[in-house]
């Protein structure tokens, strides 16, 4: 007998074929990276065209989220959405100027990020989806300063103001997240629910990142370093961006090596403490799907080299060029599993993705 369908399967494929996408039904939705942003030929389905650049020999490539559920799109605002019955894929791309009226008191990116929030609860309260496994947050320019402030520290106020005024909590309860600097365009966000019970994981290498004192912005950002869920009879992981941080203070300065393998322990203690939750899911480094952010491209290799080196075994991994959220940060690795990965046509089983995958 062949095994059940998996209920979350992610695919990673050149933006070149994702037409080919349009007509499957199992379309949940996803994102789309390469340096200028390509208009994307994907119909009514919600998916991020992100000016993020990739290294020099790849061409643009894009994240697919699978469901085998009935789904159905719809649109709620600003909001693109696709959903079945226990998942949903929402995306939403805003134009900062667009943000805040004339006398606004707060900085356009505050304002923005706050609307495309708002209109993210609106939405999930809507349609009964009361749990996000994950957010991915891409915008510009993240570490400028401007009205007086970094634009990363602009975003968590915007971000924390909508949750607080959804009811939300902002510690302990909240979902796993990412926040880079694109190369360009506005405010995308994109988001992972499901109608379902999550768990946040905390790093105990780390102070949670909600707690961080206000050294680095007057608001904590507001995520989980780890989401751990059950669907479909299975326990999935979705580790938020990671990066050389211990405690709450940047380590090896300027060691962009260092700083690739400090993320790696940092998520082996996420992945430790996932499978002390969660005793029979048995999560391993060598099954996750990566996502590398690389704040400079000639620094590429190394991280290649320290990830291939770290894991041991191929693996799914995409590799980006984006600004991360500390100006003293390099890289940042954001990973997740227990969903399946690949093309879904050699079954359901964790799998590589050849072409981007790092081989040791
Ligand atoms: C850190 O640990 C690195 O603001 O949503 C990682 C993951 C980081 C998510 C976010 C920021 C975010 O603080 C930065």
């Amino acid at each position: 007998m062949m095994p059940a369908e998996a209920i979350l399967r992610l695919e990673v494929l050149p933006a070149s074929q994702l037409s080919r996408l349009a007509g499957q039904d199992s379309v949940l939705g996803g994102a789309c990276f390469s340096h200028p942003a390509r208009p994307l030929d994907a119909g009514e389905l919600p998916f991020l065209a992100v000016d993020m650049s990739l290294p020099a020999e790849e061409e643009a490539i894009c994240e697919v989220w699978h469901s085998p559920e009935p789904l159905e799109s719809g649109q709620h605002g600003p909001i693109r959405y696709r959903q079945g019955e226990t998942l949903l894929f929402g995306c939403v791309s805003l134009d900062e100027a667009a943000g805040g009226a004339a006398h606004d008191a707060r900085a356009p990116l505050q304002a923005t990020t706050e609307a495309a929030y708002q209109a993210i609860f609106e939405l999930l309260e809507a349609r009964g989806y009361h749990t996000v496994l994950r957010f991915w947050n891409y915008f510009p320019a993240i570490n400028r300063e401007s009205h007086t402030m970094e634009r990363y520290r602009q975003f968590n106020i915007g971000r924390q103001d909508a949750f607080l005024a959804h009811g939300r909590s902002v510690i302990d309860k909240v979902p796993a997240a990412c926040a880079l600097g694109s190369a360009g365009g506005g405010l995308h966000i994109a988001f992972l629910a499901a109608r379902a019970n999550v768990v946040g994981v905390e790093n105990p290498r780390q102070l949670s990142a909600y707690h961080y004192p206000s050294q680095y912005g007057p608001r904590s950002p507001t995520f989980s370093r780890a989401g751990l869920v059950r669907l479909g009879g299975r326990d999935m992981l979705f580790i938020s961006g990671t990066a050389s941080i211990v405690g709450h203070q940047t380590l090896h300065h300027g060691d962009v090596a260092a700083q690739t393998r400090e993320c790696l322990h940092n998520i082996t203690a996420i992945v430790a403490e996932a499978n002390r939750q969660a005793p029979g899911a048995d999560f391993r480094l060598d099954q996750l799907a990566y996502k590398v952010y690389v704040r400079h491209a000639e620094n590429l290799a190394t991280v290649r080299r320290e990830v291939a080196q770290f894991i041991g075994a191929p693996v799914s991994a995409v590799f980006l060029q984006a600004d991360v959220c500390r100006a003293d940060l390099m890289v940042e690795i954001e990973a997740s599993g227990g969903h399946a990965i690949g093309s879904g046509q050699a079954g359901n089983s964790v799998g590589n993705v050849p072409c981007f995958s790092t081989v040791p």
